[in-house]
């Protein structure tokens, strides 16, 4: 048994994400925390709203309210969302909650007693019509590094390049699209980056197990030179700095960069706190039950640390966030295991919030239950590469996979208990070779699960599952137990108990990806003790069940997706945006 800290990149507030933003962060992250307890590890998977930044003041003006009123109600919405979906967090926090302010103010004195804070005169763009500084978000304009004219002051969402507003050409303001700006001077604190750099970079040598992704991106951004950050903002909104601590930065706030990844601290010590109300914070206290998940000097040595995160995040995961553990001097856990994504397009076109194009978590719920969702985004997943959502895809791997393969096997394996065997597992008979062989290739394909599971490749892994699946089809046709109990019960008991046993099996491999149609088949046998088996190789062992239970029979577990609801979703979401555009 080990230990796991898991963290997805924290849902920003500004409104309910789509399906790309679930595939490439909190799902994956929900799957492996499954999939680490099914194997009888301890797992500890937090997840919170990233609650700070101009994009939440922007969207709380837009709704009309103030912005803590804002925040909220989102986290309130995303966090239903979330859940209905499945989504197995420990703790879903805010870092807008104490516990990250407290974190926050902590790093930043240590990183100043570090050496590596500096206080600079800086010019920040500033709007005469809009009456106050515009930072990040506020100013658009022109990406000098690719010419993207939409390009945010804080990085450019086509090339990725993170940047300054004072880098934009032809900047505007996003609050009133007045270009009437000017440069002035405000005070604001830097990390230094560059003198980390060497150490960050030893540190990232270390990670030779990292996928190709994400070493490409943290090797790039070294490669570049790490540049000095600003980690101060002119906004009211955010985590206040500390004006007995910096009273050069009095009345400014952290950057929501510098404090969301310090969020998954904070949702941390939210977890304790909610366990054990009325405790303190105390980052000396080496039993503390917040230090033994990320202090490798109080017992979180032996943690491992798996982060989840959209490619675009790699940067501040693998430079900026351990920039601050590192700086800080402390010994903080750092992460082990960073796994990337590349973007979910539809149709091949961007995904996008604040256009709401493609299918949003809310949508997604109101036609369909999440299994349906989690198995196509999982089984569709953009690793090596981009993938497309497409309603086409969809359906068929709804109609193929979850109905024609599970579904079917599912169903006939009752039905035929049921009609011949009065509902209960069958005695008798006797295995042959069919039954060994059955085995054997059972226990290879759940070791080629378990193997793609333990790194993380959710293609490969969907891939096993299915196989797993079919194998139960297949199975049933060798065997037809609905010819041979015309002629040969004994010989129909022993195939039709094997079946059972592969539907136990299928449940519990299947419960990472698709948990609520897992747990109906759990229904199945409800005399069984479940919990009891481990998600290994050694699951394939055809001896779990006892002749004689009972079994239930349960709904079909999934629908067709009709021709009609098809052509319905299509219309109503647009189908190839090329097209309706
Ligand atoms: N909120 C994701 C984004 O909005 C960002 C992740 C924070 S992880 C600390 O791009
Ligand atoms: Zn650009």
């Amino acid at each position: 048994m080990s230990r796991h800290l898991i963290t997805s990149a924290l849902p920003y507030i500004n409104g309910v994400k789509h399906l790309g933003n679930l595939v490439g962060s909190m799902l994956p992250a929900d799957v492996y925390s499954r999939f680490l307890r099914a194997q009888g590890h301890e797992v500890l998977f937090v997840c919170a709203t990233d609650e700070h930044g101009t994009p939440a003041e922007l969207a709380a003006r837009d709704a009309g309210q103030g912005v803590a009123e804002f925040c909220a109600e989102q986290h309130e919405v995303q966090k239903a969302l979330g859940e209905r979906f499945g989504l197995s967090w420990d703790w879903f926090g805010r870092t807008s909650r104490p516990q990250n302010h407290i974190y926050t103010n902590h790093m930043a004195r240590r990183l100043r007693d570090e050496g590596y804070l500096d206080i600079r005169s800086t010019e920040q763009i500033y709007s005469a019509q809009d009456g106050r500084f515009l930072p990040d978000r506020y100013v658009v304009g022109t990406c000098p590094n690719c010419g993207y004219e939409r390009a945010r002051g804080d990085q450019c969402e086509n090339c990725g390049k993170q940047l300054d507003p004072t880098d934009l050409i032809e900047p505007r303001s996003a609050i009133s699209g007045s270009t009437d700006l000017e440069v002035r001077e405000s005070s604001h604190i830097f990390l230094r980056q560059s003198a980390l750099a060497d150490r960050i970079r030893a540190w990232v040598d270390t990670k030779d197990d990292w996928p190709s992704l994400t070493r490409a991106i943290a090797y790039k951004w070294l490669d570049e030179g790490l540049e000095d950050r600003g980690i101060t903002r002119d906004l009211d909104w955010g985590i206040p700095v500390d004006p007995v601590d910096f009273p050069e930065a009095a009345g400014k706030v952290w950057y929501v960069w510098f404090d969301a990844p310090i969020g998954y601290l904070g949702a941390v010590q939210e977890w304790v706190d909610a366990g054990s109300p009325g405790s303190s914070v105390d980052i000396d206290d080496p039993d503390s039950a917040f230090n033994r998940w990320w202090r490798t000097d109080h017992g979180a040595d032996d943690v491992h640390y798996t982060q989840f995160m959209g490619k675009d995040n790699v940067p501040f995961h693998t430079l900026s966030f351990p920039a601050t553990l590192i700086g800080s001097g402390e010994d903080w856990k750092l992460v082990d295991t960073l796994k990337s994504f590349n973007w979910l397009t539809y149709y091949g076109g961007k995904f996008s919030t604040s256009e709401h194009r493609g299918v949003f978590m809310s949508d997604a719920l109101e036609l369909l239950p999440a299994d349906y969702w989690r198995w196509y985004l999982l089984s569709n997943a953009p690793e090596s590469d981009d993938s497309s959502f497409t309603w086409e895809l969809f359906s068929t791997a709804v109609n193929k996979e979850l109905v024609g393969t599970l579904g079917n096997f599912v169903n006939r394996t009752l039905t035929q208990v049921t009609r011949h065997f009065d509902g209960v597992i069958p005695q008798g008979g006797e295995p042959d070779q069919i039954e060994a062989d059955l085995q054997v290739q059972i226990s290879e394909r759940l070791a080629f699960f378990v193997e793609k599971m333990e790194h993380l490749e959710y293609r490969k892994a969907a891939t096993a599952l299915r196989s797993i699946w079919s194998t139960g089809n297949v199975y049933l046709e060798t065997r037809e137990p609905w010819k041979t109990v015309k002629e040969d019960k004994e010989r129909t008991a022993c195939t039709l108990r094997h079946a059972l046993e592969l539907l136990v099996i299928s449940s519990i491999a299947s419960e990472p990806f698709i948990p609520t149609a897992a747990r109906a088949m759990r229904e199945v046998v409800p005399s069984l003790d479940w919990d009891s088996f481990a998600l290994d190789k050694s699951l394939a062992h055809m001896s779990k069940l006892t002749p004689g239970d009972r079994i239930e029979s349960i709904p079909l577990l999934f629908n067709k997706v009709a021709p009609e609801q098809l052509d319905e979703w299509k219309t109503r979401f647009g189908g190839n945006p090329a097209e309706t555009q």
